[in-house]
Order: C-alpha cells, then sequence, then structure tokens
C-alpha cells in the first residue's frame, strides 16, 4: 500500500466542493511541460468521470511532443479566444492550478484568475507558493505534480476507477519531471506508484518512445551544433554554459519545445556540477534562463542572487532583461561571487 501525501483533512475541503461545484477550470503554465499537461489532464479525465465540467487551460499551447496524450485535442489556450478564457475562469466554481504556485507564470491568465471569485485550489511541487490560494497543496519534496495529481485520486478514495487515460497521464508527467526515472526520484513509494500505473495499463516504453524520440531532423541538428559549437566548460568551475541567438535557432527552424532537455547535456560530462543554458527570446525582448545541478549544489539560489529567478535545488529558472552577452556577464560575475564562498555545496564547483 502507498502512503498517502495527504491526510483526510488536506482533501476535506476539495471533497466539499466536489459535493457542490460543477465547473472546474485547470490552469497550468506558460512553456507547459509534460508535468503541467500531464498532471492537468489527468485531473480533468478524473473531474470528468465524476459528473463535472472540467477544462484545461493553458497561456499558450501544449508543445508538439505531447499531442499524443488522451484529451490534449481539448485543451484550451488563451491566447487563441482571450475573451472566451476570460469567461471560462470568471464563471468556473473552482479554479485548480496545477504545477506553477505565482501568478507571473500564467501570463495573461493572471488578471482573470485574481478576479475571478471561484474557489482557488492549488496542487504543485515548487516551493514557496503564493497566498491568492483558498487550498494549497505543496509537496516541494514530490517528483512531479502528477504523483500529487495520483495522490489526491487515492485520498479522494478514487483508486479503483483511476482509468487509463489518467494513467498514461500521469506517468507522462513522472517520467518527463524526473528523466525517465533518473533524478528527483530517488524512493520507493514513486516506483509504487509506477507499479501502479503499469497494473491499469499503462505502456512506458511506449510512452517513452512517443516523448523522446520524437525530434524532427532539425532539432536533432540542432543538438549537435550545440554541443559541438556553443556550449562552454568552465572545467576549474565545474561548470558549463549554452547559449542560443535568435539568429542560430531560426537557422534550424526552431519550433517551441525544441530546446528542451538541452540544459540537462553538459552535467552528462564528468566533473561538471552546474549547468546553464540562456536563449534569446526576440519575441517576449528577454533572454530565458535555465539551470541545472546535481547534489547539493543549489542551482535555484544561484538564479535567485544573480539572475532573481528560482525554482527547486537542481532545477531552476528565470528571465534576464538585456542582452544575450550581459547576461553571460552576468553568470561569469555570479560565478566569481561564488568561488568567494566558503560554503561547502559551492565550494566544490571550484575543486579542480
Ligand atoms: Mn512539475
Amino acid at each position: 500500500m502507498i502512503e498517502n501525501v495527504f491526510s483526510g483533512s488536506d482533501v476535506s475541503e476539495f471533497r466539499f466542493w466536489m459535493g457542490w461545484a460543477d465547473r472546474y477550470v485547470i490552469l497550468t503554465h506558460m512553456g507547459p511541460d509534460g508535468d503541467a499537461i500531464g498532471s492537468s489532464l489527468a485531473l480533468c479525465h478524473y473531474l470528468r468521470s465524476k459528473g463535472k465540467q472540467a477544462v484545461v487551460l493553458v497561456p499558450d499551447s501544449a508543445p508538439d511532443f505531447l499531442k499524443w496524450l488522451p484529451g490534449a485535442d481539448e485543451i484550451k489556450a488563451y491566447s487563441d479566444n482571450p475573451a472566451a478564457s476570460d469567461e471560462m475562469v470568471s464563471k468556473a466554481d473552482v479554479l485548480c492550478c496545477l504545477d506553477f504556485n505565482v501568478v507571473s507564470r500564467i501570463g495573461n491568465i493572471a488578471s482573470a484568475f485574481l478576479y475571478s471569485k471561484a474557489k482557488k485550489f492549488l496542487l504543485d511541487h515548487h516551493p514557496f507558493p503564493g497566498s491568492y490560494f483558498d487550498v494549497i497543496l505543496s509537496h516541494p519534496e514530490a517528483s512531479s505534480t502528477s504523483e500529487l495529481v495520483f495522490h489526491l485520486i487515492c485520498a479522494l478514495g478514487d483508486f479503483r476507477s483511476m482509468d487509463l487515460n489518467m494513467a498514461e497521464c500521469i506517468y507522462t508527467g513522472i517520467m518527463t519531471d524526473t528523466g525517465a526515472l533518473s533524478y528527483n526520484s530517488n524512493y520507493s513509494s514513486l516506483f509504487n506508484i509506477v507499479s501502479h500505473l503499469l497494473d491499469k495499463g499503462v505502456d512506458k516504453d511506449d510512452i517513452y518512445r512517443r516523448v523522446y524520440n520524437n525530434y524532427s531532423e532539425d532539432r536533432l541538428r540542432l543538438q549537435g551544433f550545440v554541443l559541438c559549437e556553443k556550449m562552454q566548460v568552465f572545467r576549474d568551475k565545474s561548470t558549463s554554459l549554452i547559449t542560443l541567438t535568435d539568429e542560430e535557432l531560426r537557422r534550424f527552424n526552431y519550433k517551441k519545445g525544441d530546446t528542451e532537455g538541452f540544459v540537462n547535456m553538459p552535467l552528462q560530462i564528468n566533473g561538471v556540477l552546474m549547468s546553464a543554458f540562456f536563449r534569446e527570446d526576440k519575441e517576449q525582448g528577454i533572454i530565458k534562463l535555465s539551470f541545472r545541478s546535481v547534489g547539493d549544489v543549489p542551482c535555484n539560489r544561484f538564479s535567485s542572487e544573480f539572475f532573481h529567478g528560482g525554482g527547486h535545488i537542481n532545477a531552476a529558472g528565470g528571465e534576464f532583461n538585456g542582452t544575450l552577452s550581459e547576461a553571460v556577464d552576468c553568470f561569469l560575475k555570479g560565478l566569481d561571487v561564488w568561488s568567494g564562498s566558503s560554503e561547502e555545496c559551492i565550494r566544490r564547483l571550484f575543486v579542480k
């Protein structure tokens, strides 16, 4: 039996709402990843199975590599119809907020969200949730929000009626947020959950192929270009930096999601403990930042100290207002500041 992360009292309010609330809008973050879409669709399938009206609303569209997920074709994108989306949010009985915990992550949906009189339910695994939710189920130690959806359904007493659609969406979220169970996944209860999902009929090998062996030729060639030409390794700092300009991205017919996972690649190098990836986003006029680290090296602290970003200890992000070369300067200065630090976990970045 899996020990549930939620006690009966944690889910009692949501259970109470389910007694009267019919209209649910499930919100997730901009640039949704496998966990954002997987957890949202799983909850959507669950609520519909309970006879509720439920819809998933995202700020922008879901990436192509997730479009095969059951229910993905019904996801609404705010950018496609802002007026109808605002109305949906204002008329909802319950807004379920999955895989984000601050309104800045839902872009243009934020104002409708804040004005809505709907009950606001947060289910998430990022640290430091905002205060505008009525119920907060926040578990930063969880692998993924999808894992928490599994726990929620179980805590509501509905494990038996979990169907294959829900199970596939949950597995996809767990898989993509743990690099196919290779990080953030070192506890047995997660494997218990995976085992239950397999019993529900999930074909994990097939899901792996659909998600990871699904690149375009352009994407794979961009990866080759990045590794060969664009990856800088600072051996004395156990760190790596990849940058991509808008021009370079266009040369490879960049499509959203094509750079997914690039930031993880340098961590395959022996001795690299922290990796950064900076991408020029001409559309938004900013530099998008991603950070990854291993063990107790806190890349979220690096991101917050030098870029006002944030995230998990081993996976963080941020945005930089300025040019790509200014962002690189800021990165190098940050490393210099850290090299003066005496903290053990940071000092290890600078031991050759
Ligand atoms: Mn997640």
